[in-house]
Formats: C-alpha cells, structure tokens, sequence
C-alpha cells in the first residue's frame, strides 16, 4: 500500500428490514423514527450500480453506533472512533474526548445481522440487497462492511459464488446470493464481467485462494481504471477514469454517502 491513509467511499445502505435476530436485539434500543445505515468503504465507487448484496465477517464484533438522533451507522468500533475522529459525525457535543466513551447501542457478532434487507444507493436492485457473510472481511481495515459488486471484484464474485453453491451451511437462502450479476463497465481485455471472467480464466476455487484473488484483484483494477467504459448509469458510455470521481461526488452529494480515510 502507498504512503499515507486510504482515502475511501463510504456508502450508507439502509435497512428496510433485520434479521430475526437483529430485530430482537434493537428492540427498544433505536428510535422507530432513526434510520440505521450499514456503511462500507470501497475504493470503486463508479461501480455501486452493480451491488448485489453487502458483507460482513460473521466472527467479527460490529456495533450500532448513534450519529445524530435520526441516523446511526453499522460498522467496527475501530471505524466509528477513526469517524469521530475525523469530524464529520457524531454531534458534536457528544464528541468523545476518549476512545472508551464511543459506545455501541448494541454490539454484535456479523452473523447476526446475515439476511437483513437493506437498500443500496445506485445499484439497479432497487428491490434491496441482503447482508451475506464473507470470511475474508478484514476487522482491521475500512469499516469492516464491504459491499459486493461481483461484475468487477473477484473476490466477491467468488464469495457469492461459494454461498450459493452451499446456501445451507452458510446458513442463508441460496437466492439472496444469487441476484442477478449486473454488467457496470466494458474492457477490452475481460468484456463486461471482468471478474467472472479472470476467476474462471485463473481457475479460482475458493473465496479462500488468496494469492490468485489478489492477483485478479490488481489486473480487473488496473484494466477497469485505463481501459474500461461504463455501461450504466448517469455516466455510461464515459471513460472509467473520467467517471470514476464523478460518480463519488454525486455519492458525497447527494448524501448517500461520505469520504472516509484510513
Ligand atoms: B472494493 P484496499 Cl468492484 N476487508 O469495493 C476486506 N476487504 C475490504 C474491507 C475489509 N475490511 N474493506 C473494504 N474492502 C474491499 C468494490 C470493489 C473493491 C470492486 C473491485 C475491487 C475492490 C466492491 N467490493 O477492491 O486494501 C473493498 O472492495 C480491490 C481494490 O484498501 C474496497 O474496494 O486496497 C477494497 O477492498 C479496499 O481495499
């Protein structure tokens, strides 16, 4: 990784409905009238209209953290504390002067919250996507929530790959993985679902084959940043590079969405 912090897209996903378990949990605990947001850092933002689920590590610690008295956001303590640290959220007077101060509305292991129905700003599933688990969710970096566009990430591509071919063991409904995988942009090299096409090309079995993944990883990035084309939204048939900033400030804008170091 390059010098400095990474310089992230948070997105807020709303939910629209928990998971049993969730639901039992927030019970009593968040205002009716408050929205909750899951909020992952990614580093495409002009590929969003491709979402088809979002993840979370289903061992890792998540808290509901309160922003203002009509927002809240899900993510690491990590990640809320390095929010309020930069300043942007959490009304200022309740600012912690102290990392031990920041407390969680409620805290619980990502597992919990796997089938929760959230909407996803720009992804054309405008129906709402799910919160799946992905075992290789980092807690130590971004906010620990990483949505899925398996058009461009091989990663995700074969983390929904895997979930639906064993649904049962990971305990999910097998069609909550298995939207339907969105185009978003066009490369010479890798046609328009770049991801699929270097894990089946690479040969790639497992979310777990994490040498090949990184690999894919670097030659999608690269070959989508240089040569790609968007195929949708308000920018389509415009360079990646051109649309890439665009698309993150209309996020930032609109309130969708925020910047977000780390
Ligand atoms: B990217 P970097 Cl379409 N654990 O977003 C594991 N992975 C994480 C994470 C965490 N805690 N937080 C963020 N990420 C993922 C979109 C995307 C991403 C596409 C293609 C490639 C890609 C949709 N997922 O990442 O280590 C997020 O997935 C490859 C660069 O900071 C985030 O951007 O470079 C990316 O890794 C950040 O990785």
């Amino acid at each position: 990784e390059g010098v400095g912090p990474t310089e992230y897209t948070a997105l807020k996903l709303k939910v629209k409905e928990w998971s049993s378990e969730a639901a039992a949990a927030v019970e009593g605990k968040i205002p009716a009238d408050a929205s909750v947001y899951f909020v992952p850092a990614t580093l495409r933002p002009e590929t969003m209209y491709g979402q088809t689920c979002c993840f979370v590590g289903p061992a890792i610690k998540y808290g509901i953290f309160k922003v203002s008295d009509k927002e809240y956001f899900v993510c690491t303590k990590r990640a809320a504390w390095n929010m309020a640290f930069q300043g942007k959220f959490f009304d200022l007077d309740n600012f912690p002067k102290d990392q031990k101060e920041l407390e969680a509305v409620v805290e619980l292991p990502g597992s919990a919250f796997v089938g929760t129905l959230i909407n996803a700003p720009l992804s054309l599933h405008e129906q709402g996507v799910r919160i799946l688990p992905m075992d290789t969710v980092l807690a130590s970096k971004g906010t620990g929530v990483v949505t899925c566009v398996p058009s461009d990430s091989p990663d995700d591509f074969a983390t929904i790959r895997e979930l639906a071919k064993k649904a049962e063991y990971y305990k999910i409904q097998k069609e909550w993985a298995e939207l339907e995988i969105i185009p978003v942009l066009e490369t010479p090299a890798y046609g328009k679902l770049s991801a699929q096409h270097l894990v089946e090309k690479m040969k790639i079995n497992s979310p777990k084959d994490d040498k090949q993944l990184a690999e894919a990883k670097d030659l999608a990035y690269k070959e989508g940043f240089y040569n790609g084309t968007m195929l949708v939204g308000e920018f389509a048939g415009q360079k990646v590079q051109d649309a890439k900033e665009k698309v993150r400030q209309q996020i930032l804008q609109s309130g969708d969405g925020f910047a977000f170091a780390d």
